[in-house]
């Protein structure tokens, strides 16, 4: 399990197990995430992301989504709510000062609504897992942080290090270490193979496959990796432990084969891994 001093093989293994639900649990302490994104034609990215926290085992999920998406948000999935910055809905300022994890990033855009709800997403201070445009945002006006997780594929991790995809892929131990120590916290460089990186430590992940190469995926890892911040007091081990769970979700999830993988089709396998 131990390549050598620093770096370590992720896997199952190397994983302690998840704390199960106390007997007198309630929504309220298995924990509220919050998802920040789904703007104009994307939509779907948010909703992905939002659901995999729910059956990933998160109490609440709230979703801050552009206006015109709100709706769709909810279809079939009326388990979520939908919350917003400027106070518009229900309890809408309680409730996000209730908010113990911040998924900010799928689907969100770059334009001013996003820009701004990223901003308001990161004046929260909350504990975040930051992904996609979140991490577009970031290179943009780079910023250091020890609570968040960051979820680059090499073409982000390039941005963020300002460099070509070429550059990231030619040395990917040295691009995740690189990106942990610009920004803080947690880089999880995604790719087969994918990297959790501390700046320090490093591990390797062995679950997952090419089917996996796929729109939405990313943004199913997100929920997941939010979900488990909420477990676990930990962002390192959140993060090794969410993606190893998400490879090993899809590798559960080809029993038809790689091609057609959806990222929604890991939903009951995640369900299912968590509470093992
Ligand atoms: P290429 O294309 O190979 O030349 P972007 P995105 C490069 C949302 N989504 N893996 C690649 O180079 C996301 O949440 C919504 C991946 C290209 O230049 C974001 O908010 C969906 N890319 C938004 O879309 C489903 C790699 O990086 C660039 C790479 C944009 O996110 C889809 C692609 O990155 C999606 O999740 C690698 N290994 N290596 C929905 N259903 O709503 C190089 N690249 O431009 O950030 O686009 O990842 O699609
Ligand atoms: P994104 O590009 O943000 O949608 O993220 C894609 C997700 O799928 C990441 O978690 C990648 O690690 C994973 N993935 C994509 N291609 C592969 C592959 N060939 N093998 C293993 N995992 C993959
Ligand atoms: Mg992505």
């Amino acid at each position: 399990e131990s390549i050598s001093s620093n770096i370590t093989v992720n896997s199952l293994g190397s994983l302690c197990s998840l704390p199960s639900r106390r007997q007198s649990s309630h929504k309220g302490n298995s924990g509220f995430a919050l998802v920040i994104g789904g703007n104009l034609g994307m939509p779907g990215a948010a909703r992905l992301s939002a659901e995999a926290s729910l059956r990933s085992g998160a109490g609440l999920v709230g979703v801050i989504c552009h206006k015109t998406n709100e709706a769709m948000m909810l279809s079939n999935r009326p388990e979520l709510m939908l919350l917003k910055f400027d106070g518009e809905f229900i309890d809408n300022q309680q409730k996000i000062e209730k908010v113990n994890v911040v998924i900010a990033g799928p689907g969100l855009g770059t334009d001013a609504w996003a820009k701004n709800n990223f901003q308001q997403a990161l004046a929260l201070n909350k504990p975040m897992v930051v992904d996609a445009d979140g991490l577009n945002l970031l290179a943009i006006n780079p910023q250091y942080r020890d609570n968040w997780i960051l979820t680059p594929h090499p073409g982000e991790a390039a941005r963020l290090l300002n460099c070509s995809v070429a550059k990231i892929e030619q040395d990917r131990f040295e691009s995740a270490r690189a990106i942990a120590l610009k920004y803080g916290g947690v880089c999880v460089l995604k790719g087969a193979g994918t990297l959790i990186s501390d700046g320090e430590n490093v591990a390797i992940n062995i679950s997952g496959n090419p089917g996996m190469a796929v729109g939405g995926m990313g943004d199913v890892l997100s929920g997941i990796i939010g979900a488990l911040i909420l477990q676990l007091n930990n962002i390192f081990l959140a993060a090794k432990y969410g993606v190893y769970l998400h490879g090993r979700a899809a590798d559960l999830a080809i029993i038809d084969g790689q091609k057609g993988l959806l990222a929604s089709d890991l939903f009951p396998y995640i369900r299912q891994l968590v509470n093992e």
